[in-house]
């Protein structure tokens, strides 16, 4: 039997992961299941949901970094179990926001090579859509949590480009990443875009071996 493939949607804030991840899974139907991380419903989860909505909640840097990619082995074997069994799972979120906004904040030690030491060995994603605008920051809901802010969320963006800078080293093997500009695109354009990237995927890859960061 082939695997299931791993399909992340990553991206800036408030680009309309959420939005899209749920329209593929209707797409996929039940042969898919969408994780989303932070997965804030776990042990390690509760504590990043209460230190991205309690502003006085404080944790080291190094620490937060370290919750967030706790959370991904947390769910690593799911994924894995589930991949195997034939199902495609879905990500919203996951390694390259945890390397992008970690780094972003300029604590010293903390650069990409640090960011993604305890992100080694988790499965990579077979394809990954990477949604990037100018206008995030007019959307419904921005700056609810620590993070939404319009100086943050561009040291952000510029990170998440020496992230993919970073996996383009051929020691990563990773090839599989779409950049898609979502700004001033209705929700079903990008639907539509997501899902002729992701039919084709599925259509051509069939590899059963797993890639690893
Ligand atoms: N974080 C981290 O630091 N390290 C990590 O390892 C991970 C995450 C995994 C919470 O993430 C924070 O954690 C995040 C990164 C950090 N901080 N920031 N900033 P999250 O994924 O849980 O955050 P979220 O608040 O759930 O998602 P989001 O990024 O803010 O939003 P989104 O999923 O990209 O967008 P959406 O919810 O689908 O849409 C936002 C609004 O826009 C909503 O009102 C939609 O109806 C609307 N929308 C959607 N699409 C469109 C289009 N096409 N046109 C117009 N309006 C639209």
């Amino acid at each position: 039997m082939t695997r299931g493939r791993l399909i992340l949607i990553e991206g800036l804030d408030r680009t309309g992961k959420t939005t899209q991840t749920n329209l593929l899974l209707e797409k996929l139907g039940p042969n898919a299941q969408l994780i989303k991380f932070p997965e804030r419903t776990t042990p390690i989860g509760k504590l990043i949901d209460k230190y991205l909505t309690e502003r006085s909640f404080e944790l080291a840097d190094q620490a937060v970094h370290l919750l967030f990619a706790a959370n991904r082995w947390e769910l690593s074997h799911q994924i894995e179990a589930l991949l195997r069994s034939g199902k495609h799972v879905i990500l919203d979120r996951y390694v390259y926001s945890g390397v992008a906004y970690s780094s972003a904040k300029g604590v010293r030690g903390m650069d990409l090579q640090w960011c993604i030491q305890p992100e080694k060995g988790l499965i990579k994603p077979d394809l990954t859509l990477f949604f990037t605008t100018d206008t995030a920051a007019e959307r419904q809901g921005f700056g609810d949590e620590r993070y939404e802010v319009e100086e943050f969320q561009k040291k952000v963006k510029v990170k998440f480009n020496d992230v993919f800078k970073m996996f383009e080293n051929p020691d990563y093997r990773v090839n599989h990443i779409k950049i898609l500009d979502v700004g001033n695109k209705t929700v079903e354009d990008v639907a539509a875009a997501v899902w002729s990237l992701v039919s084709d995927h599925i259509a051509t890859n069939k590899s059963t071996d797993f890639m690893y960061f």
